[in-house]
């Protein structure tokens, strides 16, 4: 593991009142030592004000440091966090006397990665420390800090800590196999196991919704041209982002933009619309456009007020998760069915989004999923499915004369699946997944 000492940018470059530049590792008040002028660790995590200087002794600015003796530091390391005058340049030469001084630039995510070798939070915890940073939404953010502040690991931890109170029983059986009764009754032990799978279940079940918080739910508008897609995507972005005009065929190519639409993170992609394109370019577009229709979470069906659908329409009502829109309301004709909604009385707006946001992110008993722990990335969910089969495997042979060993096995492959998703096995490969997409500095 390495421990060497490393340096980072904190906060992004760029014109602001201040920078933050952190440093950790062995050796890392050392390497404080030559930059910021009176160095000293203690008293621990208390500011002070110093000058800091390149190695040669030119002046790079004055600011604010703090020390945090490790253990007790984010990454569990000797840690300094200086503070100094934001801007392009006084960081980066700030960084640079760093390194000068023997840090080595960190590299994205390391501090986060060697805050989990030291034992200071899981995997699990450091993808919410990832997705806070990344959240737009207010619900993604209040999800990610629950997920860093052990949410989902306190979860996944008792689960495994039940799993091996089973493992411990079943170690019993297979060492003394002619007692009659094991400490606890086979029929205990298969309540228990389905007990587990159930709480296994939940979780899974919870992985499509906090898939789609994480990620924002991916909204695609669809119709026929001048239906008024593009209107209405401006509508619900809040600016006018898309072209709207009173010719058919505005929109060519899909616009994507992300919104927070009361407070639930959305992703609304207009598209092209659907008709039989004379020229090439169109056609491109629309292509696009059925490849967006595939992977939406929900598709809105634009349909100006009075005219009939046509079959490719009713096909995808049929095929997609979708809502019928009735555009430009205002104007006669008769409504039929669908959500009613008019750009220039604004009527219909509010309720179409409240429906959004219910038919996106409710779950199935109606209510939001509040603070109960999710599943919000493909590798949990790869995760769980992996103790779920296995615990499924161990079943029949946890009964009255079945296999101990072979029972005893199968939950060992559910505990390890469990082991590698919060990183208590430290697999490269894992490991290197999670912190690739991390910032640098954090
Ligand atoms: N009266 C009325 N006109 C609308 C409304 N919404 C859109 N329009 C008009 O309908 C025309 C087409 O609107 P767009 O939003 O460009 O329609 P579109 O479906 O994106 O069209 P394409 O990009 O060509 O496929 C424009 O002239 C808009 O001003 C509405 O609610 N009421
Ligand atoms: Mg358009």
């Amino acid at each position: 593991m390495l421990t060497d000492p490393i340096a980072a940018l904190a906060t992004p470059p760029g014109r602001a009142a201040l920078a933050v530049v952190r440093l950790s590792g062995d050796g890392a008040f050392e390497v404080a030592k030559k930059v910021i002028v009176g160095f000293r660790a203690k008293p621990p995590r208390t500011a002070r004000l110093a000058a800091f200087l390149a190695v040669d002794g030119t002046p790079i600015d004055r600011g604010l440091y703090l020390s945090f003796p490790g253990p007790a530091s984010y990454t569990g390391e000797d840690m300094v966090e200086l503070t100094c005058h934001g801007g392009v340049l006084t960081a980066a030469r700030l960084l640079a006397a760093l390194q000068a001084a023997g840090a080595r630039p960190a590299a994205p995510g390391e501090f986060t990665r060697r805050a989990v070798l030291n034992g200071k939070m899981d995997l699990v915890q450091a993808e919410g420390v990832a997705d806070l940073v990344d959240a737009t939404a207010q619900i993604q953010a209040r999800r990610a800090l629950h997920q860093l502040e052990g949410g989902l690991s306190c979860r996944l931890t008792a689960l495994r800590e039940q799993l091996l109170g089973l493992l411990a029983s079943l170690s019993y059986e297979v060492d003394f196999p002619e007692e009659d009764d094991g400490p606890i009754e086979r029929s205990a032990l298969v309540g228990e196991l389905d007990t587990l799978l159930a709480a296994v279940e939940r979780l899974l079940a919870s992985a499509p919704i906090g898939e789609r918080i994480r990620e924002g739910a991916l909204v695609v508008f669809a119709g026929r041209p001048n239906a008024g897609k593009s209107s209405l995507f401006n509508a619900l972005l809040g600016s006018e982002r898309a072209l709207v005009t009173e010719l058919p065929g505005t929109t060519r190519d899909t616009i994507e933009a992300s919104v927070d639409l009361e407070g639930w993170p959305v992703r609304l992609a207009d598209t092209a619309g659907l008709w039989e394109a004379p020229d090439r370019l169109d056609q491109l577009g629309i292509a696009v456009s059925r490849r967006y229709l595939d992977a939406a979470d929900l598709v809105l069906l634009c349909v100006e007020v009075g005219l009939e659908l046509e079959p490719d329409e009713m096909r995808i009502l049929e095929h997609h998760p979708s809502f019928l829109v009735r555009t430009k309301v205002d104007l006669a004709g008769s409504r039929g069915q669908g959500i009613g909604v008019s750009i220039l009385t604004g009527e219909g707006l509010d309720e179409l989004k409240r429906r959004l946001v219910d038919r996106l992110f409710a779950d199935g008993s109606g209510g939001y999923p509040d603070l109960e722990p999710m599943l919000t990335r493909e590798r949990h969910l790869v995760a769980l499915d992996r103790a779920r089969d296995a615990l499924r495997e161990a079943r029949p042979h946890l009964v009255q004369n079945g296999d101990a060993v072979l029972a005893a096995h199968h939950v060992r492959v559910a505990v390890s699946a469990l082991d590698e998703l919060v990183g208590v096995v430290d697999t490269d490969e894992v490991f290197e997944r999670v912190f690739r997409r991390f910032c640098v500095g954090k």
